[in-house]
C-alpha cells in the first residue's frame, strides 16, 4: 500500500477520534469497575497475574477452594502499571470478575524502554531469562548482547537457547558455531534444542525445572513452540515466518504465565524488533560484559572510553585474546546508541 500523506486537519481528526475512543474506553471500563465494588466482592487474597490485557490482567487464585481458577480483573485506580508474574492482592466478585487492590513487591523485575524511551517492565518475579535464537531469523549477536546485559542489571541469571537445530546446515552452521563460540568462551549456559525434532528439550525441561523464566527474544524464533514442546495440551499459538523479509511477524501479542505440572512456572513473551537499553548507563553497560569486570579501572586514564586511549586495558585485553573483537564491537555499539548522558 502506498504511504498516503495526512493532511494536518486529517491527523487532527485522527487523533481526535482515538482520543475518544480511549476516553470511552476508560468510561466503560470505571462503570464497569463501580458495579463491581457496589456488588458483593469476596475477602481480599493473593493472586498471580499470568496475562495483562490493556485495562485488564487475568489473576489466577492462590488461595482456598478457588486456587488455580482463573478470573478477568479490573484495576482500582492508582496501582501501579502491572505485569505478568506479578504477585497481588485481589477480591473476586461475581461471573468470574475481580478487582486488584495492591500489588505486592517484586523480588526481580525485567525491563525495557517502549517507543517512547520510557522504562517499561515486561515480566515481574522471574529468576531465569532464557534469551531464544534461532538459524533463521538470523541471529543478531547485538540483540543477545543486550539482553546479557538487561539480565546482568535486573540480577536474573541467563541461559542462552538456540532453538530450530533442526535448521542448522551447511551453510549457516560456521557462522552459527561462531556465535555461539562466543558466549561458550564466557561461560554462559549454552543449550540447542529443536522444538519441532525434540532434541535437546529434555536438557531444557531440566534447566527449566523448579525456576520461573521468561522467553526472550527476536519474534519467529520459536517461543511459543517451545511453550508448546514443554507442555502438551496448552497449545498456544505460532506463527509463520514472513515469506518476503524472512522474519517473525509477532504472533504472541501479551505476556502469559504457564505452570509446569512438576512445579516452576514459564513465562512467553511476544517478539522483539529490537531492544533499546535506554535505561541503563554508560557503567550498567559496562557491567553487564562480564568479561570487562577485573579490568575496568585498570586503564590508564580515569575517564577511558575504551576507545583509542593510551594505556586502556580493554583494548590491551583486546590485542591478547582475553577479550573477545565481537564482543568489544558489539560494546561500542551499545554504548553509541544509549541517549545522550544529561548533566
Ligand atoms: N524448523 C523448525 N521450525 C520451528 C521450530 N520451532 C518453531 N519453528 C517455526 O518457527 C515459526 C515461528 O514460531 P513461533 O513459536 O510462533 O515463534 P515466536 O518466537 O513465538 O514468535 P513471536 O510470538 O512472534 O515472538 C513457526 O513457523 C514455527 O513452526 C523448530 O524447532 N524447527
Ligand atoms: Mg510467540
Ligand atoms: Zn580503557
Amino acid at each position: 500500500m502506498a504511504k498516503r500523506h495526512l493532511s494536518r486537519r486529517q491527523s487532527w481528526r485522527i487523533e481526535k477520534i482515538q482520543e475518544e475512543r480511549a476516553a470511552r474506553a476508560a468510561k466503560r471500563e470505571s462503570r464497569a469497575l463501580e458495579e463491581l465494588e457496589g456488588g458483593d466482592l469476596g475477602p481480599e487474597q493473593t493472586g498471580l497475574v499470568i496475562a495483562h490485557f490493556g485495562v485488564q490482567v487475568e489473576v489466577e487464585a492462590q488461595e482456598g477452594e478457588q486456587a488455580g481458577q482463573v478470573f478477568r480483573c479490573h484495576l482500582r485506580a492508582n496501582l501501579p502499571t502491572l505485569v505478568t508474574g506479578d504477585r497481588v492482592v485481589w477480591r473476586p466478585g461475581n461471573q468470574g470478575d475481580g478487582v486488584i487492590v495492591a500489588q505486592l513487591p517484586r523480588t526481580s523485575e525485567l525491563c525495557r524502554p517502549d517507543m517512547r524511551g520510557l522504562l517499561k517492565p515486561v515480566a515481574a518475579n522471574v529468576d531465569q531469562i532464557v534469551i531464544v535464537f534461532a538459524p533463521r531469523p538470523e541471529p543478531h549477536a547485538n540483540l543477545i548482547d543486550r539482553y546479557l546485559i538487561a539480565a546482568e542489571h535486573a540480577g536474573i541469571s541467563p541461559l542462552l537457547l538456540l532453538n530450530k537445530a533442526d535448521l542448522v546446515d551447511e551453510e549457516n552452521a560456521a557462522s552459527l558455531d561462531a556465535l555461539l563460540n562466543v558466549y561458550r568462551q564466557l561461560d554462559y549456559p549454552l543449550l540447542e534444542v529443536s522444538a519441532h525434532q525434540g532434541g535437546g528439550m529434555a536438557d531444557l525441561q531440566t534447566k527449566l525445572d523448579g525456576h520461573v523464566s521468561v522467553f526472550v527474544g527476536q519474534s519467529g524464533v520459536g517461543k511459543s513452540s517451545l511453550v508448546n514442546s514443554l507442555l502438551p495440551g496448552i497449545d498456544t499459538r505460532v506463527g509463520a515466518l514472513s515469506e518476503i523479509t524472512g522474519k517473525g511477524t509477532h504472533t504472541t501479542t501479551t505476556a502469559r504465565l504457564f505452570h509446569f505440572p512438576g512445579g516452576g512456572e514459564l513465562i512467553d513473551s511476544p517478539g522483539i524488533r529490537e531492544f533499546g537499553l535506554g535505561h541503563v548507563s554508560r557503567d550498567d553497560v559496562e557491567a553487564g560484559f562480564i568479561e570487562f569486570r577485573d579490568l575496568l579501572g585498570t586503564c590508564r586514564f580515569r575517564d577511558c572510553k575504551h576507545d583509542r586511549e593510551p594505556g586502556c586495558a580493554l583494548l590491551k585485553a583486546v590485542e591478547d585474546g582475553r577479550v573477545q573483537p565481537q564482543r568489544m564491537s558489539s560494546y561500542r555499539h551499545i554504548i553509541a546508541s544509549l541517549p545522550e548522558p544529561e548533566y
